[in-house]
């Protein structure tokens, strides 16, 4: 377990205090709910539009396949995937108590049995499964946005940016989009600013999903959709709303995976045919489901890989089949699965959310405080807000996440090299002290700590400089103390 950072302590010790307050109330669940879940890992809602690929990149980073990506009735409910220590299904339905239901896995997915429950009547599937990739965030599926049924629409809005005044059960998102679309903007500021008094853009990483589809699945789809996340990445709108943009073919890194020998010796069949053969058949999805080739592959194999794999995956797969960079495949599902993007967004996962567990966490608990004591305002609670306010006030995370919203809205004027240098120290690339610094990962510790003290003596000069504004006096001297954080953090390192 890695050591907790002080503001869980003092987060922890506010809503003990809550609790006593509350206890007996109704509010008594919600404060206890509160503070089991500072030990749970980082909840990480999936979500984005109808049929953006949500639910095949859940499978994706599980390394599993799990959640549903037909059209069946669980695709409209919000189901949360946590690590257990067995196999379970629970349902938690509107009215009456939850209970655990039966499931069956139909083709890879799991099947839930809602025993006649219709899905508006449920808030929420919740399935554990042993799994290490859930142990180090649980993940929660959502029914697309903005899509046809508004009622389902609707189901996935309530769950990230509830209106009711309760604040979201997520502490972080990742929002899938094809394009960057007006909705698309739209939800992730609300995500963004809905929650709390603390806006960060930190809580929320875009996907531009579905990427192999870029430009109708041509060879360059991946490098094309990399091109569009870069300019997306350099959005202001996007970078006020999220921490950053990356492309990812989630149906690659699935299938990928799970590739099958069968399914390789198909390919290969494919891949053996002459240049002319193997261009007229892949020139379009319709073909390779259906004309007629002299290739020895069978139509209902063809429209199989197709499903499978997509028009780019099949591509890819016989260009690097003939190639000879592959010949079997294990070989190829590395191919697939490296070209996905998947270790690209997991490790953007593992530094800007998991390394941020503890500040999102506290940021979430504190969010549901607030709730309670504005429901309930009475005189011990409204101690407990203040005491609330003192917590996000004087935590050094919690200034860190304000700034780089403050950064990244315009709110601070730097110069372009001081603002990406900030953005940098800040943990926007990455919270590990390396990254912060701009070096590489096995710097030692002298270039650590040269680079270190350069900007430290940067960020204390424009502190102190009679030149400088409040709001950037301000902002140097947040960094200063994040400079002097990491000077701890090379001090722990030594020993
Ligand atoms: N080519 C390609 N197809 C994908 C990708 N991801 C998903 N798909 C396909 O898109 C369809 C929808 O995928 P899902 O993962 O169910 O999408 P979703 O966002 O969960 O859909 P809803 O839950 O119904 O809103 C399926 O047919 C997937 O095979 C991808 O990265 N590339
Ligand atoms: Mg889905």
């Amino acid at each position: 377990m890695t050591e907790r950072s002080p503001v869980i302590f003092e987060v922890r010790r506010l809503l003990d205090a809550a609790w006593g307050v509350f206890r007996g109330t109704v509010a008594e669940h919600t404060i206890d709910d509160a503070r089991k879940r500072l030990d749970e890992p980082l909840r990480v809602a999936i979500a984005g539009k109808v049929k953006a690929g949500k639910s095949t990149l859940l499978n994706a980073l599980v390394g599993e396949e799990l959640a549903p990506t037909d059209a069946g009735e669980c695709t409209k409910i919000v189901t949360w995937y946590r690590n257990g220590l067995g196999y379970k299904v629970i349902l938690e339905p509107k009215q009456g108590p939850a209970r655990q239901i039966p499931f069956q896995r139909e083709r890879g997915a799991l099947d839930p049995d809602l025993g006649g429950t219709s899905a508006e009547d449920v808030v929420r599937l919740i399935v554990e499964w042993p799994s290490a990739a859930l142990r180090e965030m649980s993940l929660i599926d959502t029914p697309g946005i903005a899509s046809i049924s508004t009622d389902v629409s609707a189901r996935a809005h309530a769950f990230l940016t509830p209106e009711t005044g309760q604040p979201s059960d997520a502490d972080a998102v990742i929002y899938l989009m094809r394009h960057l679309h007006q909705t698309d903007l739209r939800f992730l500021e609300t995500f963004r600013a809905e929650d709390v008094g603390i806006d960060t853009p930190l809580n929320a990483v875009a996907v531009l999903s579905r990427a192999d589809e870029v430009g109708s699945g041509n060879i360059d789809a991946l490098g094309s959709a990399a091109r569009i996340a870069e300019r997306y990445r350099r959005d202001d709108r996007i970078r006020r709303a999220c921490q950053t943009v990356v492309p990812v073919a989630g149906l690659l890194a699935a299938s990928g995976a799970a590739l099958r020998e069968d399914e390789y010796r198909a390919l290969a069949r494919i891949a053996a045919g002459t240049r002319e053969q193997i261009d007229e058949l892949l020139l379009t999805a319709d073909r390779l489901a259906r004309a007629s080739t002299p290739l020895d592959v069978l139509d209902i194999e063809r429209e199989a890989l197709l499903e499978r794999l997509g028009m780019f995956g099949v591509r890819i797969s016989v260009a690097l089949i003939r190639r000879g960079s592959v010949t079997n495949a294990l070989s190829l599902a590395q191919e697939l699965v490296a070209r996905s993007g998947l270790s690209e967004l997991r490790h953007v996962l593992l530094h800007q959310f998991a390394g941020r567990r503890d500040v999102l966490q506290a940021r979430s608990a504190l969010a549901t405080l607030e709730t309670v004591i504005r429901a309930a305002p009475i005189v011990p609670a409204q101690r407990l807000l203040a005491e609330a306010e003192r917590i996000t006030a004087g935590a050094h995370e919690f200034a860190e996440l304000h700034l780089v919203s403050a950064l990244r809205t315009g709110a601070v004027k730097l110069r372009p090299d001081e603002l990406a240098a900030a953005d940098l120290l800040l943990g926007s690339t990455g919270t590990d002290l390396p990254t912060r610094l701009g070096l590489p990962p096995d710097a030692d510790a002298a270039a650590l700590s040269n680079q270190l003290g350069l900007c430290l003596t940067r960020w204390q000069r424009r502190a102190q400089n009679p030149l400088s504004s409040r709001e950037v006096v301000e902002a140097a001297t947040v960094l200063v103390r994040t400079c002097e954080g990491l000077y701890e953090q090379l001090a722990r390192r030594r020993v």
